[in-house]
C-alpha cells in the first residue's frame, strides 16, 4: 500500500492588493508537513504552480526549501514530484534538480523528449511500498505550453477543439509509454491543465477567450489510473470521478475563494484500488466579506469594523482581509480612498469591495459574448466601468475611452 498527499497551487510570493502572504504560507505550508507526518505518508506531489511568478523572492524559494528539508526530516523515506506550472519558471526550478534529488525530491519543469518520445527518466517516478504490493509509479507531465505539444491546425476542417485533440494526444502517448515500461501496476498522473466535466460536451471543450486557456474533458485520464493529481483550479473537486482530483489551494488567494474548504488530498492506493480523504488546512488569518450577506452603505462601514472587535494592537501579518459589500445609491467616485481610510483606523486588511445597485439588482445580467470579435470596445468598456464602479459611465468618461481608442489606432497604424 501506498499513501501520498496531494497539493497544488502553492503561488508562494503571491500577494493580494500589495498585502504579503509570507506568513500564511509559512503557517498552511507548516500544518501540511503536519498532516503528512501524522498520515505517515510515502510521497507528496506538488502538482504545479509552487511559485506565483516567473521572478519568485528569495523568501519564497528559501520557503519551498525550508519545507522540502522539513519533510525530509520527519519523513526519511519520503519521495517529493514537483512540477511546474503555468505561473512558475519551468527552467528555473529545474536548475537544483541534482541537489533537490539527493534528498528524494523530483523537479519536472519541462517537457523532455528522447528519440522522440517522452523521456521516461525525467517524467516517470516509481514509489515502492513500504509493506509488500506493487510499486505505484507517478507520471509526472508540467504544464504543456506549446511548444510541448504536437503540431496542431488551428484552423483545421476537424470538429472540436484542435487544441484539445492535441493535448488529448500528448496524454494518449505519454500514458502508452509509460504503460509499456510498468505493464498494469498502479500508475498516478499529474498535471497543471483546466479539466473540465466528465463528458466530451461542448461546454467542456470550449475555447477560454482569455489566456488562451482550453478546458479538456477528463476522459482524457484512462478509468485504470490509480489517480489523477491535477493542479490549476483552487476549488478542491474531484472532476469526472473521485479519483481525478484538483487538491485546490493552500488557502484563499483571492476573495473569490473565501468559501472553499482548503486542504489537501491524501490519497492510499493498494491492490484493490484507491481511496481519497480530502484533509482540510486551518485557515492562517481570517478573510471576510463585510457584510457577511447583501451589502452595507458606506455610512455604516466604520462601525461594522468596530462590531468586529478585534485587538487594536493585531500585528499586520495576522489582521483579517476584508472585502466590503457596499450599496451604492449614487455614483460615489471617491468610494476606494474613503474605504481604504476607514480601514486603515482598524486592524484589518482591505482587499477591495464589491458595489450592489438596488435599481439593477432586478435586472437579468446581460448576456457574456461568446467571442471578442463580437464585442464592440466601447461596451466592454462600459461593462468594465460598471462592474468596477457601480454606475454606468458618463459622456465624460465615454469621450476619453473614445479618444485613447483614437491614439491606440494611431500607433498601430
Ligand atoms: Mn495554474
Amino acid at each position: 500500500m501506498i499513501r501520498l498527499l496531494h497539493t497544488a497551487d502553492w503561488h508562494l510570493g503571491q500577494t493580494l492588493m500589495g498585502w504579503s502572504r509570507e506568513n500564511e504560507h509559512e503557517a498552511a505550508l507548516a500544518s501540511l508537513v503536519e498532516i503528512a507526518v501524522a498520515r505517515d505518508v510515502d510521497a507528496l506531489i506538488v502538482a504545479g504552480d509552487v511559485f506565483d511568478t516567473q521572478n519568485p523572492s528569495e523568501r519564497a524559494e528559501a520557503t519551498l526549501f525550508r519545507t522540502l528539508v522539513e519533510l525530509r526530516h520527519r519523513l526519511p523515506a519520503i519521495t517529493v514530484v514537483v512540477l511546474a506550472g503555468n505561473h512558475d519558471p519551468a527552467g528555473r526550478i529545474e536548475a537544483p534538480r541534482p541537489l533537490l534529488a539527493e534528498l528524494g525530491v523530483h523537479v519536472i519543469g519541462r517537457v523532455r523528449r528522447r528519440d522522440e518520445a517522452l523521456d521516461l527518466d525525467r517524467h516517470l517516478i516509481r514509489l515502492a511500498p513500504r509493506a509488500g504490493g506493487p510499486d505505484v509509479h507517478v507520471l509526472a507531465l508540467p504544464h504543456l505550453g506549446p511548444a510541448s505539444l504536437p503540431p496542431f491546425d488551428r484552423h483545421g476542417e476537424e470538429p472540436g477543439s484542435p487544441v484539445v485533440r492535441a493535448v488529448r494526444a500528448f496524454h494518449d502517448a505519454a500514458i502508452a509509454s509509460a504503460r509499456a515500461r510498468i505493464g498494469a501496476t498502479p500508475l498516478v498522473v499529474t498535471g497543471h491543465l483546466t479539466v473540465g466535466g466528465g463528458l466530451e460536451s461542448e461546454g467542456a471543450e470550449r475555447r477560454i477567450l482569455i489566456g488562451g486557456e482550453h478546458a479538456v474533458p477528463s476522459d482524457l485520464f484512462p478509468s485504470d489510473l490509480a489517480y489523477v493529481a491535477l493542479g490549476h483550479l483552487h476549488r478542491p473537486q474531484a472532476v469526472g470521478r473521485p479519483t481525478v482530483r484538483y487538491a485546490g489551494s493552500l488557502f484563499p488567494l483571492s476573495a473569490t475563494e473565501r468559501d472553499y474548504d482548503h486542504g489537501v488530498s491524501l490519497v492510499e492506493i493498494d491492490a484493490d484500488g484507491s481511496r481519497v480523504e480530502h484533509v482540510s488546512i486551518p485557515r492562517p488569518v481570517g478573510f471576510l466579506r463585510l457584510p457577511a450577506r447583501g451589502a452595507m452603505v458606506l455610512a455604516d462601514v466604520d462601525a461594522a469594523l468596530t462590531g468586529l472587535d478585534l485587538a487594536p494592537d493585531l500585528p499586520l501579518e495576522r489582521r483579517p482581509f476584508v472585502q466590503f459589500s457596499i450599496r451604492l445609491e449614487a455614483p460615489a467616485p471617491g468610494l476606494k480612498a474613503d474605504l481604504d481610510r476607514i480601514a486603515a483606523a482598524h486592524p484589518v486588511r482591505n482587499v477591495g469591495h464589491l458595489v450592489e445597485r438596488p435599481d439593477r439588482a432586478a435586472e437579468p445580467p446581460a448576456p457574456v459574448p461568446r467571442d471578442l470579435a463580437d464585442v464592440a470596445p466601447e461596451d466592454l468598456f462600459a461593462r468594465a466601468f460598471l462592474e468596477t464602479h457601480g454606475f454606468e459611465p458618463d459622456a465624460r468618461h465615454r469621450a476619453r475611452f473614445d479618444s485613447l481608442l483614437d491614439r491606440l489606432a494611431e500607433t498601430e497604424a
